[in-house]
């Protein structure tokens, strides 16, 4: 049974592009559009199998996700943050991935993705500091706005596209190997899949079937190029036919569809089971980056139209007409988030930088001499600032 069939509240709003897809694969069912909060009679919590606890908890990481990554663009407005992708319109995707994982699993990021970092747990006060390089940042500025953490099993997002895919499927190979019972799972643009590392990735996947599941972010753009100039194919998730694997898509801005989804092909894969392609249909509803101006390419109509579907609202009302909290409920959580966040922030605005000389920290083990030059003159500049500013 394909895990499209395998999910008791599947909905289909694609039936045109999914017979299309059937002459290629004949089976049914793969490019159904996977959702739960879509239609007019939502399931209820119990039907879906998500406790009371767990919804909750995923609603409260959206919002955190939310609120940080506001603050996050403010902090880059005053010029505290070097660069920064939000993540506005995109938090289903990225917490109801995170959340269908057990710790021990790895995930092999992106860029854009703050949801998965606060749903895995770390800190709002660490993602601050390195966001904004202070004193107590751990990598003392050596990142680049992106970042891993390994107490939490987040690989480095890398900046080139896409090149964390042949990573993480190495990585997922290795623990067949060993015999670890862990999954990995590598999220990804729908820019990435128009590059080799996607394709080397799922081949490599589909022959040796490590456990790994790849989701692919599709939120319509790579910077300015719409989905429509990056695939000839109606869909990402039938890609993966090609390779003998199962692709699937689903509702991006519905929580319970990708964590439902993502918990079914990681429990599978966690089995023995082949990998899965996710395809998560989002939005970008912010820029690319501090560094873009998404009206230059596209129109405020269409991004309009998609704040109707607005991933951490439909939720809201989701949990309110379930029961699972009431308006009051929701504005008290809202509030502690704010407050925490803005709290948290007010903290890091007060912190010093770095000795700037830790630029020359942890990178060689016997600095050549290029470097201690360079380190040189960078201490005779700093002296000649400090005696200025006296
Ligand atoms: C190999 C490579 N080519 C080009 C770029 C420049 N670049 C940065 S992000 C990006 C678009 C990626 O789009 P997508 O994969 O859809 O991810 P999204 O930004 O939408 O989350 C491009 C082309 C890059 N970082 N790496
Ligand atoms: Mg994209």
């Amino acid at each position: 049974m394909g895990l499209a069939e395998s999910l008791p509240f599947v909905r289909t709003r694609v039936r045109r592009k999914l017979i299309i897809c059937n002459r290629i694969d004949g089976h049914w069912g793969w490019y159904e559009f996977i959702a739960v909060l879509g239609g007019k009679v939502l399931p209820d919590p119990e039907k879906i199998g998500v406790s009371s606890d767990d919804l909750l908890k995923m609603y409260k990481a959206m919002v955190l996700t939310r609120v940080l990554d506001r603050y996050i663009l403010r902090l880059q407005r005053m010029g505290k943050v070097a660069l920064y992708a939000e993540s506005l319109g995109e938090e289903a995707v990225e917490v109801g991935v995170t959340q269908a994982l057990q710790p021990r699993d790895v995930v092999f990021p992106t860029y854009r993705e703050l949801g998965i970092y606060l749903t895995r747990g770390v800190p709002v006060a660490e993602i601050l500091d390195r966001m904004t390089c202070t004193v107590d940042d751990p990598l003392k500025g050596h990142e680049f706005a992106i970042f891993g953490d390994k107490r939490f099993n987040i690989v480095p997002a890398p900046t080139p596209v896409s090149t964390q895919i042949p990573l993480a499927v190495g990585y997922a190979m290795a623990a067949k190997l060993k015999g670890e019972k862990m999954v990995v799972l590598t999220i990804f643009g729908d820019g990435a899949t128009s590059k080799g590392d996607f394709h080397e990735g799922l081949n490599f996947a589909s022959v040796h079937k490590p456990p790994v599941v790849f989701v692919c972010r599709n939120n319509q753009y790579a910077i300015s190029t719409h989905i429509s100039k990056q695939t000839g194919s109606s869909t990402i998730a039938q890609k993966a036919v090609a390779y003998g694997l199962e692709g699937v898509r689903v509702d991006g801005n519905d929580v319970l569809a990708v964590y439902l989804t993502t918990k079914a092909a990681v429990d599978r894969i966690r089995e023995g089971a082949p990998p899965v392609l996710i395809e998560a249909l989002t939005y970008r509803m912010g820029a690319h980056t501090t560094s873009d101006d998404p009206k230059r390419y596209r129109t405020e109509d269409e991004t309009q139209s998609w704040a109707k579907l607005d991933p951490v609202s439909r939720m809201r009302d989701y949990l309110i007409s379930k029961g699972v909290m009431d308006e009051e409920a929701d504005s008290v959580l809202r509030s502690e988030v704010e407050r925490e966040v803005a709290a948290e922030v007010e903290k890091v605005l007060q912190k010093s930088g770095p000795d700037p000389l830790v630029i020359f920290e942890d990178v060689y083990s016997d600095p050549p001499w290029t470097v201690l030059e360079q380190m040189e003159e960078l201490k005779r500049m700093i002296g000649i600032q400090r005696v200025v500013r006296r």
